[in-house]
């Protein structure tokens, strides 16, 4: 019941400011209050600190925006990350822009064989500088852990691939761009879309993903980028999409997480305060991992 928080005030992964205050969201919405009421150690260890962008606008490679303080930001993460997972403390990561996850995995998967990933998000964020349609690395952090992008990204802490297709599971999407949906054909990525959440229910498809990513793996990753909730229930986020899963659908998936207890790290990201309503977005966040965290079992 050890806990560390990490902050990572990236906002370099995508077009809109404000992201990098996701983590003074979070912790302003009282998440280390809500864990230590059940009765976690938490240790919070503050924010890793982001270089600012060295080159102008038009010097950019325009399909890898900030390619280089993204990368940066990744190496120091993984060895945050790292530290917390050998001192065998639960790493909790708060975005930031969900490029974070480059270094999140990076630190955690180099102490797993077969590391599971929970993917819950709009998005499928398996992109790469030539299938993106932005240039965000936020839209590539999935692909990158599967060895599939430039290699100052892939090649974060010496190790490419970080986990394996297989042992993926994503969960929500509605928002997949062409080359996302290749990629998953081509690997056999197992995906929940808004489709088959509607048709078979929530607590299906987390029964199933549970039993998926915990199958042969020696550890779960859970990375919640609150857009894959309803932009009713989450409206601070970069990149909203309609018909999303609901505040109570959140609930119970978190809540069977923990009742499963699978999961060895987590992150949460995309809270964006300066597009939100009244912190509401961080708010639904600290919720949620109470649920995770094991509220209901209490
Ligand atoms: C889009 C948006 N697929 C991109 N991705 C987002 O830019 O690659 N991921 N927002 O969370
Ligand atoms: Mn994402
Ligand atoms: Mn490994
Ligand atoms: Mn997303």
């Amino acid at each position: 019941n050890q806990l560390s928080i990490i902050g990572v005030p990236m906002d370099l992964g995508q077009m809109r400011r404000g992201v990098d205050m996701g983590p003074s969201a979070i912790r302003y919405a009282g998440i280390v209050e809500r864990l230590t009421n059940l009765s976690y150690d938490i240790e919070d260890l503050g924010d890793i600190e982001i270089g600012r962008p060295e080159k102008s606008p038009e010097e950019q490679d325009h399909q890898l925006k900030n390619l280089k303080e993204v990368a940066d930001a990744s190496e120091k993460l993984s060895d945050v990350v790292n530290e917390v997972v050998n001192r065998k403390r639960f790493p909790l990561v708060f975005g930031g822009d969900h490029s974070i996850a480059i270094g999140t995995l990076a630190g955690v998967a180099r102490n797993y064989d077969n590391l599971g990933v929970i993917w819950y998000d709009a998005h499928g964020d398996l992109n790469n500088s030539a299938t993106s349609p932005s240039g965000n690395i936020h839209g590539m952090p999935l692909a990158v852990s599967l060895g599939i992008g430039d290699e100052s990204l892939t090649g974060i802490s010496g190790y490419t691939p970080k986990i394996k297709p297989e042992n993926i599971v994503i969960i929500g999407a509605r928002s997949l761009d062409e080359g996302e949906r290749e990629l998953i054909k081509e690997k056999g990525i197992k995906v929940y879309t808004m489709h088959e959440i509607d048709r078979m229910g929530m607590t299906k498809v987390m029964e199933e993903a549970i039993e998926y990513v915990s199958k042969g793996t020696d550890g779960v990753h859970l990375s919640l980028d609150l857009d894959g909730l309803d932009p009713h229930d989450a409206p601070g986020v970069g990149t909203p999409v309609l018909g999303g899963i609901s505040y109570r659908e959140s609930h119970l998936a978190m809540e069977m997480l923990a009742e499963s207890d699978i999961l060895t790290s987590a992150e949460f990201v995309e809270v964006n305060p300066i597009l939100d309503e009244k912190n509401k977005t961080a708010t639904v966040a600290v919720a949620l991992m109470g649920s995770l965290f094991g509220e209901k079992l209490k």
